[in-house]
């Protein structure tokens, strides 16, 4: 049976140490603390205190092949220090210096086009109609870095059922917030993006049973940096479709225009399926530096086809050229 979960209604400005009790609680319940490849990595992934509230959800379990892997997972300290989120600069660690600007309470979500029931959710209104689980992932950014993350979150298709897509939606297309004074990037003389920042994907892969809006990661509320309070996860493409920060959802009848695309049509495709095969036109795509990773211990590992998702997701494109979708 799948917990509900309760979301905090607490600002984190008011946090006292009886919350800090209550989050170490609920993660010993979840299973996080002292499960194995947590304990593994022990005092790595920081100090739990640390971060975002406690949330109920359903454990990953070994051998489901939707949620779980046997690679060691990332350190919570690497998973959310070294980000790209460049509404709050390009630099690698500019985003957790500097997403603490963004507000993300209240929060509001909504979705429109080609839907029967288009409208606005509040955040606690869709968590508290919604299972959460955990999903351990390969994320594997275009870049040739990649990271294994616990995420806390739902299926997409849990979302977008409500509002009842149309016969005619074919894809889906999605918005961050967009707040420039909370939001230092967007400011910067050097912004190359057309903001806000927008991603999309066709209709059958939004509904794809891995494709995941989470909440959460390592059992607690996401940081700032990590697409807080809500962001997509899509584990067999480039990171860069995972966008972060949602607060618009539209159901489409054509192909929607993304940042990355539009910025670099030869770079960045719609699909950004991950294909060791396919190389970026500056460099390989055939290894990656999985974090966390050194000079002296690169760890360098081989990139594999949809990110290791093939068995789940190859039938999406059967009769798709990879090298021209790309
Ligand atoms: N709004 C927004 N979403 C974004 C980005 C961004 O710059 N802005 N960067 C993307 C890229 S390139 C990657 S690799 C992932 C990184 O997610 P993480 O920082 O949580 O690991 O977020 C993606 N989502
Ligand atoms: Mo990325």
């Amino acid at each position: 049976m799948a917990r509900r979960l309760r979301y905090p209604a607490i600002p984190s400005s008011e946090i006292t140490p009886e919350s800090v009790y209550l989050r170490r609680r609920s993660l010993l319940k979840a299973g996080i603390v002292g499960a194995s490849a947590a304990a593994a990595s022990g005092p790595a992934w920081g100090d739990p205190d640390t971060g975002g509230e406690p949330l109920d959800y359903q454990p990953a379990k070994p051998g489901n092949p939707l949620a779980y892997t046997e690679e060691a997972l990332t350190p919570y300290g690497d998973i959310t220090r070294y980000c790209n989120f460049y509404e709050f600069g390009t630099g690698k660690e500019d985003p957790a210096r500097y997403a603490h600007e963004m507000t993300v309470d209240p929060w509001s979500i909504e979705v429109g086009g080609a839907v029967a029931r288009p409208g606005k959710l509040h955040l606690e209104d869709l968590l508290s109609r919604v299972d959460l689980e955990e999903r351990i992932y390969r994320l594997r950014c275009v870049e040739a870095w990649s990271m294994v993350i616990p995420w806390v979150g739902f299926p997409l298709h849990a979302l977008l059922d409500r509002f009842e897509p149309l016969g005619s939606a074919r894809f889906v297309a999605f918005r961050t917030l967009y707040r420039r004074e909370e939001m230092r990037g967007t400011r910067s003389f050097s912004s190359i993006i057309d903001w806000p920042y927008r991603e999309g994907l066709r209709l059958d892969e939004a509904r794809h049973p891995l494709t995941l809006l989470a909440v959460g990661l390592y059992g607690k509320t996401l940081p700032n940096q990590n697409g807080a309070p809500l962001r997509l996860v899509v584990p067999w493409k480039y990171g860069f479709k995972s966008i972060k920060s949602i607060v618009r959802i539209d159901l489409l009848e054509e192909q929607p225009a993304t940042s990355w695309q539009s910025l670099a049509p030869d770079e960045y495709g719609f699909y950004a399926n991950v294909n060791p095969e396919v190389d970026h036109p500056r460099w390989s795509q055939k290894f990656e530096r999985r974090l966390p990773s050194s000079f002296l211990r690169p760890n360098r590992i081989p990139t594999q086809l949809f990110n290791g998702y093939a068995e789940q997701v190859a039938s999406l494109y059967r009769d798709m050229d990879l090298t021209r979708y790309y």
